[in-house]
């Protein structure tokens, strides 16, 4: 009897668990907070009699991811271990002050409480404050006498709320400025900026503090900015015929919960209110033998950094942290069946936590979808055995997770491509419109002593600006414990008579031992190959397991001096790639609070700890840019321009062969 006591316990842990799991409403320990679960957050912090929230006080409520160790145990065997206990991050404003809560919802209470007591920075703007200041220039005398002054009706004029930044001040105070457009004749309003006015707006006490109307410049014209197909002519440009691709059989992916498994693939996916989309428990399974390996523990889009290169007064403050100062969870876009995703996507939805704490859904933020476009996986051709010509080849099918995010101007596309290679490819698009700013000039020539833009319409300079998007990566590779190897390749003298070649090259490979080795920036040094390996895990030849991270042609660092502050603040875009040891907390690289921060937390100031990172659970921070220097046809919108990288294995797969039916490669053992 004793040898079927842990099937007992085994079978009785399994339906203990399988009730609390259809009871807690969850599944998954790294699944999004549900509208249900960010209900209940909001009625505990408003029943507590300690805690009153701003009206609309509630700036980030997010899953406190479990501790990993726990996630890896639960993952090895759910139907054995139990779900580790389910927490949400919480980030209030109340009382002129910022607090952090944690929230346990396996009994509903209050984990923690504590105020955030660092030098400088504030949470997230959340939409509902944004929009209760973006009614004050309505209501604001100078203001109102500002767009009579310029010939404007009020009716056209919308504004905008612009995260301030930190130059040097000391400021007690959360502000925002504003900045207002024209529409009415256009949609295109980010074309037909009001310049010259400056205005300020306390985000707590909702009134403009400051104002200030500089200089009058005509507004840009509305003629030739629209981009709607209803008010656009034939013909619409080139064009060629309708493409669809169908897939004659049923989709090749499938959903247990919020993991998908496809092909040789099965990953998490997520949602997050401050980054969006969020990729977990990322595996291959060996084809035959099916035995999950691990590959990627978390990945996201952790911030993106929009610096504009115009210091003149209305300008000089526009340097964006996308997601530190606003969040891509609620600008994420609905996207639309058949143009945003092909007619072979299925669809997931997010939800936040808006600004007064309630759910809010947001339908069909994440679309996923097996991707043909046309493309060769392998192929070769041979011809050297006499009376035969041998062609073999595959077509490329992946699969794809997409999610987009509107950030004002800008709507960004972001991709993560799986391949049956076993090769992750991400990538981010840019497109939307410019953020231009208006001027007298009609004629490029006039604009000598000018250099902050390209004219790109008449009375519109599209401005200078970074995009610097940053990956937050915890490569798991066959497992946590990992190291970063740098693989340089270095220039050899041949010597001696043997050879008549003078030179060759070879790799000499060095593994970083702490943080101060894994700064990395683009295009530095020597050529090299950005190895993470597994040291303790070595395929039957004897090479260790790795993935090695390919950089593309978006490899722009800063170019701002280190001692301009919003420099000082995204300090980390010097560089390309930073490795860190797995830290919990450690999971913005500009700061947990970054809007009118000095950047005192951040990613550089992270890694001047120089942590150990030698064969330990490591993270992986890669920034990928572009320096935009616009040109015309960036109006009246942007074609989408697109940067990426892969990670692709590196003797991780061993013995292999290509199976005949498919392009998934399988072991032989
Ligand atoms: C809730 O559960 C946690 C453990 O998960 C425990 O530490 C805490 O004391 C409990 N709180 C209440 C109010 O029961
Ligand atoms: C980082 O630590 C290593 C090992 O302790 C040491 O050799 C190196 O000088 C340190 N680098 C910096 C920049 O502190
Ligand atoms: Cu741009």
């Amino acid at each position: 009897m004793a040898s079927c006591a842990p099937l007992v316990v085994h079978l009785l842990l399994l339906v203990l668990c399988y009730i609390y799991c259809i009871c807690s409403g969850h599944l998954h320990p790294l699944d999004a907070l549900s509208p249900s679960e960010i209900s209940t957050i909001q009625s505990i912090i408003k029943s507590s009699s300690h805690l009153s929230p701003n009206p609309f006080g509630f700036h980030y409520v997010g899953l406190d991811e479990p501790d990993k160790h726990a996630v890896l145990t639960w993952q090895s065997d759910p139907s054995f271990h139990p779900l580790p206990p389910r927490r949400a991050f919480v980030i209030l404003r109340a009382n002129g002050q910022t607090h952090e809560l944690k929230i346990d919802l396996d009994n509903n209470s209050i984990a923690s409480h504590r105020q955030h007591s660092a030098k400088s920075g504030y949470p997230m703007l959340n939409v509902e404050e944004q929009v209760a200041v973006l009614a004050l220039p309505f209501k604001y005398a100078p203001f109102l006498e500002s767009v009579n002054k310029r010939g404007l009706a009020l009716r056209d004029v919308v504004c905008g709320t612009f995260a301030i930044g930190w130059f040097g001040e000391k400021q007690d105070k959360r502000l925002v400025k504003m900045q207002c457009f024209v529409t009415g004749e256009t949609v295109n309003l980010y074309m037909r900026p009001i310049e010259g006015i400056t205005i300020v707006a306390d985000m707590e006490a909702v009134e403009i503090v400051e104002y200030e109307d500089r200089v009058v410049i005509p507004v840009p014209a509305a003629a030739g900015t629209e981009y709607r197909a209803s008010r656009q002519l034939p013909p619409y440009g080139p064009r060629g015929k309708p493409v669809v691709v169908t897939q004659p059989e049923e989709k090749g992916f499938n959903f247990e919960g919020n993991v998908v498994r496809w092909a040789n693939w099965n990953f998490h996916v997520g949602f997050d209110s401050r980054v969006g989309l969020v990729i977990s428990l990322a595996g291959v399974n060996n084809g035959k033998d099916d035995i999950h390996r691990s590959v990627l523990y978390r990945g996201y889009l952790s911030e993106l950094f929009v610096p504009y290169m115009d210091p003149s007064e209305e300008w000089y403050f526009k340097t964006y942290f996308d997601i530190g100062e606003y969040g891509f969870g609620p600008y994420s876009s609905s996207l639309k069946a058949g143009i945003d995703c092909p007619h072979n996507a299925e669809y997931m939805d997010g939800y936040y936590a808006n600004g007064a704490g309630s759910p809010v859904l947001l339908r069909n933020v994440i679309c996923i979808f097996e991707r043909y476009a046309g493309d060769i996986s392998w192929r070769h051709t041979e011809i050297a055995i006499p009376g035969r010509i041998i062609t073999e080849s595959r077509e490329e099918v992946s699969l794809v997770v997409r999610t987009v995010a509107n950030s004002g101007n800008y709507d960004y596309v972001f991709d993560w491509e799986f391949k049956t290679s076993g090769s992750i490819k991400l990538s981010a698009g840019l497109t939307g419109t410019l953020e231009v700013r208006a001027t007298d000039y009609t004629n490029a020539q006039q604009m000598i002593g000018d250099q902050h833009g390209t004219l790109v319409a008449p009375n519109t300079i599209g401005v200078f600006h970074d995009h610097f998007a940053t990956y937050h990566l915890d490569l798991d590779v066959d497992g946590p414990e990992n190291s970063f190897v740098k693989a340089n390749l270095r220039t050899v003298r041949a010597e001696g008579c043997t050879t008549p070649r003078k030179s060759y090259w070879t790799v000499v490979s060095e593994t970083a031992k702490t943080e101060a080795d894994a700064r990395i920036a683009h295009n530095e040094g020597p050529p090299s190959e950005l190895l993470f390996v597994n040291p303790g895990v070595k395929t039957r030849l004897g090479n260790a397991v790795g993935y090695r991270l390919i950089r593309s042609g978006a490899a722009a660092t800063a170019l701002m001096s280190e001692e301009d502050y919003p420099q000082k603040r995204a300090d980390y875009t010097k560089k390309g790639l930073w490795v860190t040891p797995y830290h919990k907390s450690e999971k913005w690289p500009s700061g947990v609070y970054v809007d009118m921060s000095h950047g005192e937390d951040n990613l550089a100031v992270w890694s001047m700890r120089n942590r150990s990172i030698e064969n330990t659970d490591i993270v992986v921070w890669y920034t990928i840019g572009v320096h935009h220097v616009p040109s015309q046809e960036d109006f009246p919108l942007m074609p989408m321009l697109n940067m990426g990288f892969e990670l692709r294995p590196y003797n991780f797969f061993r013995a292999q062969s290509r199976d005949r039916d498919s392009t998934v490669w399988q072991t032989l053992g």
